[in-house]
């Protein structure tokens, strides 16, 4: 049976990761940060009691800033394929905290590459980087293969600069069968609150509920090709069954404003919008509404830019070139953007409905910390 080491594995990716790799038979290894609340909602599902025999699914407290704890913790496991997903994920928060981003996403890396190489498994344990098309940053050239020039436009983008080219370097000097996935933007139910697509999703859900009235959003003329994180997951493990260790790009080839995915997410509960203004001043107004269970007053703006989501500096054109992951790796994604939008807003939706009805019925949850 292989074993396999998951760092972030509490994430979106993560997740559906432990998930597949616990299909095909493997024992999942996983490390977890340690926090004042609970932080596993999204791996509770896989949890098995520690006290049963035969588990198949064991999480570890570490952090990719503790070079000793991640020594152990890869001593401890004698992982087969370790894939490094933990990070500081979020490109505008990394403006706030460019050290820590560093120091997480980029030397983190390192640390795992350098234990790999103390713990004399340099022949035995394969690992995954998860790279990012934010490498690409400032526009080159379209679309964007593994053969692009980068570069980065954020402290986030610079760490994975840094992750990306040790990697390569621990392959090249080490022999390590190392291996940066470039992922492309990869979303599903399960996305951070705060990342852009999500942020949409929940935003069109309480507004067709009647339980929020306008989303407010930075950059609307932002392209980004977006697929679907269950597919992309099948990827990351496919990258480390080749007989070679390789650089891929994952990407759909599509790509498509911050605008016409708000009109999406809106559309699959029948309400239209326009568009009017430009800048910080646009602004997305309800033309009509189709569905009787999601009606918004018609006119009404629920659509708003509000300049502190602009970034200091920002990517403005991401689309992939999927040619090699297609050809060597024999990836089908099954989900298209429609597929990925239609997904999330079913999700969504039936989160808020779910939180209205207990809330009407009397049982809305006070606040324990009240
Ligand atoms: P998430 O933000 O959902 O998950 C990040 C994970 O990393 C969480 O488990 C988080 O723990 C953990 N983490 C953060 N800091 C540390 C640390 N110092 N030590 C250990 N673990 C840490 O990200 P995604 O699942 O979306 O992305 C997975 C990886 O892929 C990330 O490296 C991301 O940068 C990269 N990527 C993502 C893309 C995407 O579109 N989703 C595209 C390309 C690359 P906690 O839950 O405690 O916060
Ligand atoms: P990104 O994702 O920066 O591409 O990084 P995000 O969803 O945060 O932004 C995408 C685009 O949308 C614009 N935008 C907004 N973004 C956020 N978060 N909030 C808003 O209100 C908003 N309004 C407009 C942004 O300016 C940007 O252009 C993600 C992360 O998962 C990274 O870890 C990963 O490496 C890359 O995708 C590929």
């Amino acid at each position: 049976m292989k074993k396999a080491l998951i760092t972030g594995i509490t994430g979106q990716d993560g997740s559906y990761l432990a998930s597949l790799l616990l299909k095909k038979g493997y024992e999942v290894h996983g490390i977890k940060r340690r926090s004042s609340l609970f932080n596993t909602d999204r791996i509770d599902h896989l949890y098995q009691d520690p006290h049963e025999n035969d588990v198949k699914f064991v999480l570890h407290y570490g952090d990719l800033s503790d070079s000793t704890n991640l020594i152990r913790i890869i001593q401890q496991v004698q992982p087969d394929e370790i894939y490094n997903l933990g990070a500081m994920s979020h490109v505008q928060v990394s403006f706030e905290t460019p050290e820590y981003t560093a120091n997480a996403d980029g030397i983190g890396t390192l640390r795992i590459l350098e234990a790999i190489r103390i713990l004399g498994l340099v022949n035995k344990t394969k690992i995954y980087q998860a790279s990012t098309s934010e490498l690409y940053g400032l526009v080159q050239a379209v679309p964007q293969s593994e053969t692009t020039p980068f570069y980065p436009r954020s402290p986030y983008a610079v760490a994975k600069m840094y992750a990306y080219w040790i990697t390569v370097n621990y392959r090249e000097a080490y022999g390590i069968y190392a291996c940066n996935g470039i992922l492309f933007n990869h979303e599903s139910p399960l996305r951070g609150e705060t990342f852009v697509t999500r942020k949409i999703t929940r935003g069109t859900a309480k507004i067709a509920l009647g339980m929020q009235d306008k989303l407010y959003l930075g950059n609307l003329d932002a392209r980004r090709d977006w697929g679907h994180a269950k597919d992309y997951v099948e990827a990351m493990w496919l990258i480390l069954q080749q007989e070679k260790p390789e650089d891929f790009v994952i990407a759909t080839g599509v790509t498509t404003t911050v605008r016409d995915f708000i009109k999406m997410a809106f559309g699959e509960v029948g309400i239209s919008l326009e568009f009017k203004g430009e800048g910080a001043e646009e602004r997305g107004y309800v033309t009509a509404c189709s569905k009787p269970e999601f009606q918004v007053e018609i006119g009404k703006e629920v659509v708003a830019v509000d300049a502190r989501y602009f970034r200091p500096t920002e990517v403005d054109l991401l689309i992939g070139d999927p040619t090699k992951c297609k050809e060597k790796l024999n990836w089908k994604p099954k989900y298209d953007l429609a597929g990925l939008v239609n997904d999330m807003m079913n999700a969504d939706v039936e989160l808020f409905q779910k939180e209205r009805m207990l809330k009407e019925a009397g049982y809305a949850v006070k606040n324990q910390f009240e």
